[in-house]
């Protein structure tokens, strides 16, 4: 008992030295009573073990009130909270969703005064043959868009606008060469009239579909964004024309005033009842899944708006021909801008970029549709077509992302938009050559960072 006690003590401060010094002091009381014992009889040796055991009790006492004032339980920070449990102790370079960016000329097609050419749908690959399609415009003598007031018949308003949509070739994914139109805009009158731009891939059971943004003339802030759809034999047409567009706006809002203007509204629509655009097709849980950017009417106005400026939907279909039907919980992303995704293990991964509360971030859903931060980036592709090897085929293992085609916006220093190549490693790799932190821009980016 005499030993349980002690060791008790002990036990519940090890390293504090006032119970150290009662163990000691208690012990040697305990010693000399048991040596007089023998001669005395047994009987002094009952207050030892009561003054020993005292002794501890004190120490091992005022030791726990000890420990309590020297290491009381504290919360950890929301930093370190955040840290332990959505970053999980780890540095970005050890995130498997966390990658960098490295960029290089697509060689073959440089920029070309007086072209417009950009927004590249996901790569393909068929037989030996890298494709892509992209937004292509030749702009009237070489002149520059000039917005959507000026803008006529004859004169694009941007460098979207009185666009066909291209497509080029590679065989080592450098080395490219355009092969000439793909989808050109559609008969007067119709849906696609004035342009056909931005445009997104489908292989599906031999045949492939190209689906695209569509505009009608006359093109204006307030002008209604569709999806259209065409489809081949080959990768390299000839293409047919689908009548109607798949994808349509959303429940329209109330328009204020005349002018064309999409800040102004009296009453709120849909997430997406101004544009759908940007279409990137993926085949998951065994369905088609379209996602698209959009805009809501009243977007950057004054009206408080329920939706983002920027979002995401869903429409899924189990024929590339439709019904397309929305995701009743779209938006499912609340951030970004043009629309980039890929297969990741079992779900889906998205690239995040430039608009929104989420803007610049990897984000992955288990479901394809609700979708959390895993990484934040620098310096995203812009307009990324990413060459996605498993993007048809439905898997549950998803592969992940190397390289892509991404462009070069129009801006005052560089009217030409041009399309240029992208490195990254989304693959889940754990090698750190794509996962360089504490990226800096050099002065002249600094300066024109906010130049249109
Ligand atoms: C792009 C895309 C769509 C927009 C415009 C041209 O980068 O988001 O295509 O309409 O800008």
């Amino acid at each position: 008992m005499i030993k349980g006690s002690l060791t008790a003590s002990f036990f519940i401060a090890p390293n504090k030295w006032f119970s150290r010094l009662a163990f000691s002091l208690g012990f040697f009381r305990l010693k000399l009573s048991s040596h007089r014992a023998n001669f005395m009889g047994k009987l002094p040796l009952i207050p030892s073990v009561i003054s020993a055991i005292t002794l501890t009790f004190i120490a091992s006492n005022s030791v726990a009130q000890d420990e309590v004032t020297a290491t009381p339980l504290v919360e950890p920070s929301a930093a370190m909270k955040r840290y332990q449990t959505i970053w999980q102790n780890k540095n970005p370079y050890d995130n498997e969703f966390y990658s960098s960016f490295a960029y290089s000329e697509l060689k073959g097609l440089p920029m070309e005064e007086g072209v417009s050419r950009r927004d590249a749908s996901q790569i393909i690959k068929v037989a030996d043959s890298y494709y892509v399609y992209y937004t292509k415009v030749t702009m009237p003598n070489k002149q520059p868009p000039v917005g959507y007031q000026k803008a006529d018949i004859n004169t694009p308003a941007n460098t979207w606008d009185m666009a066909d949509i291209y497509y080029a070739t590679s065989k080592d994914s450098i080395h490219w060469q355009e092969q000439g139109i793909a989808v050109p805009r559609g008969p007067k009158g119709e849906f696609d009239d004035r342009s056909v731009f931005t445009p997104g891939v489908l292989a599906w059971q031999g045949k492939y579909y190209l689906y695209y943004q569509a505009v009608k003339f006359p093109y204006n802030q307030r002008s209604k964004n569709v999806i259209g759809m065409s489809w081949s034999n080959s990768p390299a047409g000839p293409w047919h024309r689908h009548e109607k567009p798949i994808l349509t706006t959303g429940k329209s809002g109330v328009w204020q005033g005349e002018k064309p203007n999409r800040s102004k509204i009296k009453e709120e629509g849909e997430f997406d009842s101004l544009k759908v655009h940007d279409p990137f097709l993926l085949v998951f849980n065994n369905k088609i899944h379209l996602y698209y950017k959009a805009h809501p009417m009243g977007l950057s106005g004054d009206f408080k708006l329920t939706y983002p400026d920027f979002s995401g939907g869903l429409a899924t279909a189990d024929s590339p021909f439709g019904p397309f039907i929305k995701h009743p919980q779209n938006p499912v992303l609340n951030s970004g801008h043009e629309v980039v995704l890929w297969p990741y293990k079992s779900g889906i991964a998205a690239l995040v970029t430039a608009n929104g509360p989420e803007k610049n971030t990897i984000q992955w859903s288990p479901d394809g549709v609700n979708f959390e931060i895993k990484a934040h980036i620098v310096l995203p592709p812009d307009a990324a077509g990413p060459y996605v090897p498993d993007a048809y085929t439905n898997t549950k293992n998803g592969q992940g992302i190397t390289w892509g085609i991404s462009h070069v916006a129009q801006r005052k220093t560089q009217l030409w938009p041009h399309l240029i190549r992208f490195k990254t490693d989304l693959t889940g790799t754990k090698k750190r050559k794509l996962k360089r932190e504490n990226i800096r821009f050099n002065k002249q980016a600094l300066f024109n960072a906010d130049k249109r």
